[in-house]
C-alpha cells in the first residue's frame, strides 16, 4: 500500500531470527513437620511427570534441608503446578507449602 502523505518511506532491516527463551521460574516445595512423605512424593509423580525414585529423592531433600525444586518451567506453567501442589494440600488438609522463584 501506498504510504500517506504525511509518512517517509522506510527501508526494514532484513529479518534476523532471533529466538527469544521465556524467564524460567523454578518451583519450590517447603518442609513442614505433618504432611505425609507419601502425599508429597505422589504430588512429585503427578504433578511434576517424576518417577518414584526421582520423587523420593526430591521428597527426603526437602525434607532434611527444608527446601528443594520440584522443576524449572516458564512463569505460567509454574504458577499452574504451584496452584495443583496447593490445591491438593487444602483438599487433605495438609499444610504442605510451595512457591516459584525467578531462576
Ligand atoms: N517433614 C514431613 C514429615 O516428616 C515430610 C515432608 C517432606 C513434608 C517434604 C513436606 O515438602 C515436604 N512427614
Amino acid at each position: 500500500m501506498a504510504n500517506a502523505p504525511h509518512e517517509t518511506n522506510t527501508v526494514l532491516k532484513p529479518e534476523v531470527a532471533k529466538p527469544k527463551l521465556p524467564p524460567m521460574f523454578k518451583v519450590l516445595l517447603l518442609n513442614d513437620d505433618y504432611t505425609p512423605m507419601e502425599f508429597v512424593v505422589e504430588c512429585l509423580e503427578r504433578f511434576f511427570n517424576k518417577n518414584r525414585e526421582q520423587a523420593t529423592q526430591i521428597m527426603l531433600k526437602v525434607h532434611t534441608e527444608g527446601i528443594g525444586v520440584c522443576g524449572v518451567y516458564p512463569q505460567d506453567i509454574a504458577e499452574t503446578k504451584m496452584n495443583q501442589v496447593l490445591t491438593l494440600a487444602k483438599e487433605h488438609q495438609h499444610p504442605l507449602q510451595c512457591v516459584i522463584e525467578p531462576t
